[in-house]
Formats: structure tokens, C-alpha cells, sequence
């Protein structure tokens, strides 16, 4: 007898599939008439955060941009949280081929491509986002092994990026271990993250990202992390009373296309969708860094403490957590402790080319 969670999931899938079919496939004509460029491409191009958040305005920028430097050759259609189902429901679309392009993070793609869940591990990046920066985009670890693995799912990841430091919000303060005994800290589904907190000695509650508010108002969750921009647009700092710069992690995720749809593309429409990802990810550095300053702005007009974690503060929990290192490579294996031997030195060469 099929599982309740196998039945939800090709449930969902269905639903998804006949949404999709609904708007249409990926070779199209867009518009009639002399003066209306025909559309030979219509990219399905799905990410997992709401209208204005960053992932959306990353996704408006290369719509705004492929449609642009193609001359209306490549249409966009862009689908924000929820429209196609869970996030999850999201990556298992782009690995069908539902959909052609998506931004995917590793807090959903941890049951797929186990691997991906390095870049969950609380502490291994830098507390400097310059060298975050250049770590994801050059990292010989992220585009060598890593990338492989996504490969072999049938994804293939154009550019790594960053959306901002991960903050803790909270109902009380966060800082020494002994105040996170217990804590019911939010997390995405990933079992890395979930064995992270645990380590720290929390009561990690993954939730989707559409309940967070809720829980938090009604005290079934004591907390949650997140990159400012999220936390403000999505109005967890009325419901809270800290908001803590941790540092302990950064929000990374993935541009990615479906493998068999890319490789089905011409030699210039595969040129031309690798650029515009590289020029937006330039771009989109800038955008998320302005977008946690405005946030940050408005939420210190609102009633909420905000404390800054000492480093030793922060090293209190970053040596609770380093245990979930080697459990990653117990659990995923020989390949997960090459990538993550690879990673740590291009982090570490990162902060030293940066002079940290
Ligand atoms: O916490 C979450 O679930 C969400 N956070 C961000 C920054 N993006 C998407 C994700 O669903």
C-alpha cells in the first residue's frame, strides 16, 4: 500500500503538471500582428519567495533582460511562492522538465541531492559576504563535484548566490547556548539544518514558509531565521521580540535549469540564458545588500530589541554545531567529504585573497 506522503506527493504532482499545462508549452508564439516580435521560447521560470521579495526581483531582472537582449525571441513567465506548489513540489518540477528554469535552495533540495546540503551547514562561510561572494562564484568545490550531483538529477546549476546573512527573530534573547535549550526555532525541511539545531541544543520545528507568521503568533514556534529582506517583507519582526545578528549562516540558493531542456537549446539561446544568469548574479550582489539595508531601517522603527552577537558569542554555538559536519559526510557520503575538504579551502583562500 502506497504511503500517505507518496500519495500526497503525486497528488501535488498532478495538480502541478495540469497547471502548467494550462499555461502553456515551452515553444510558443506570443502575440499577432506586424508589429509583435513571435516568441519562439517561453521560459517557466519558478522561485520560491513572494512578490518583491529577492528572489523575484532577481527572476524580473532576467525576464526583464533575456527578453530584452533576444528581442522578444524569449518570453518569461515568472511563478512566486505557492503558485506551484511547495517549494519542493518546485524541484521536482524542474527535474521533470514542467518547468525550464528555477532558483532552488538547499533547505528543499536536501532529499533529492543529498550533497546540496553542505550549503546548509551553520558557520563554514565567512562572516564577511565579500568572500561569500567570491567563494560561490568561483568555487571549484560548487561547480566541480557539486555540481555533478545536481547534474546526475538532471539539473544543472548555473550560478550559486547569496540572498544575505541568515538573522535570528525571537521571543527572547539568543545569546549563549543555555537560551537556546529547548528553543522551538523554525527551520526549513532540510535534515541538515533540522540536526544543526539540535546540536545547539534547540527544538528545531521545520515549517512551511507560508506558516511562519502564524506560528509565531501563536507562540507554536519561538522563533525562526532568516535574511532581513524575508523577515521584514514577511512581518515576523511585529510578532517578535528580538531580532539577532547572528552570523551564523548566509542564504544561499541555485539558478538552475532542466538538464534535457538546456541541452535541447541552440548553441546561441544556451550562450544567451548563461550570460544573462551570470549578469544578473553580478547584479543581484548589490540588490540584496540594498534590500537588507531598507529593511533593517524600517524594522528599527518598530518595537523589537536588536543585539549583535560577540564573536565569542557566536564560536559558543558554531562549536555546538561542528558535529553536524561529520554527520553530513556519514550520512551522505565519500563524495560529501570531498566537496566539503574543497569548500572549506576555497573559503579559506577566499579570505585570504580578500585580506581577512
Ligand atoms: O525560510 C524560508 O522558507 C524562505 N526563506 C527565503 C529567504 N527564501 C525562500 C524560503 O522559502
Amino acid at each position: 500500500m502506497l504511503k500517505q506522503k507518496s500519495v500526497w506527493l503525486i497528488v501535488s504532482f498532478v495538480i502541478v503538471s495540469l497547471l502548467l499545462a494550462a499555461c502553456g508549452s515551452s515553444n510558443t508564439s506570443s502575440g499577432s500582428g506586424d508589429d509583435v516580435t513571435e516568441a519562439t521560447l517561453t521560459l517557466k521560470f519558478a522561485h520560491e519567495e513572494n512578490d518583491g521579495d529577492v528572489q523575484d526581483l532577481y527572476a524580473k531582472k532576467f525576464k526583464e533582460l533575456i527578453e530584452e537582449k533576444s528581442d522578444g525571441k524569449i518570453q518569461v513567465d515568472i511563478f512566486t511562492a505557492g503558485t506551484l506548489g511547495t517549494n519542493m513540489d518546485v524541484l521536482q518540477s524542474l527535474q521533470t522538465g514542467a518547468i525550464e528554469l528555477a532558483i532552488t535552495s538547499p533547505g528543499f533540495s536536501g532529499d533529492i541531492i543529498p550533497e546540496s546540503q553542505i550549503m546548509a551547514i551553520p558557520f563554514l562561510f565567512s562572516d564577511d559576504l565579500e568572500v561569500n561572494r567570491k567563494v560561490l562564484n568561483e568555487s571549484e568545490a560548487l561547480y566541480g563535484l557539486l555540481a555533478e550531483k545536481y547534474e546526475e538529477k538532471g539539473i544543472k546549476p548555473f550560478k550559486f548566490w547569496l540572498e544575505g546573512f541568515m538573522w535570528w527573530t525571537s521571543n527572547k534573547p539568543l545569546t549563549t547556548p543555555n537560551e537556546m535549550k529547548g528553543f522551538k526555532m523554525r527551520t526549513m525541511p532540510t535534515s541538515l539544518i533540522i540536526k544543526s539545531y539540535e546540536y545547539m541544543g534547540a527544538n528545531p520545528t521545520p515549517t512551511d514558509s507560508g506558516e511562519i507568521y502564524t506560528m509565531l503568533q501563536t507562540k507554536g514556534i519561538d522563533g525562526q531565521e532568516n535574511p532581513l529582506f524575508y523577515i521584514y517583507n514577511s512581518h515576523f519582526h511585529e510578532v517578535q521580540d528580538y531580532l539577532i545578528e547572528s552570523k551564523h549562516h548566509i542564504y544561499t540558493t541555485v539558478t538552475a535549469a532542466n538538464q534535457d531542456f538546456f541541452d535541447s537549446l541552440n548553441e546561441e539561446e544556451q550562450q544567451l540564458i548563461a550570460e544573462v544568469i551570470e549578469e544578473v548574479n553580478d547584479w543581484s550582489f548589490d540588490m540584496q545588500e540594498e534590500e537588507a539595508q531598507k529593511a533593517l531601517a524600517e524594522i528599527k522603527n518598530v518595537d523589537i530589541e536588536i543585539i549583535e552577537l560577540t564573536s565569542e558569542q557566536r564560536e559558543a554555538f558554531k562549536e555546538l554545531s561542528l558535529p553536524v559536519r561529520e554527520q553530513f559526510v556519514n550520512d551522505v557520503g565519500e563524495d560529501a567529504q570531498k566537496i566539503l575538504e574543497i569548500l572549506e579551502a576555497d573559503i579559506e583562500q577566499a579570505e585570504q585573497e580578500l585580506g581577512n
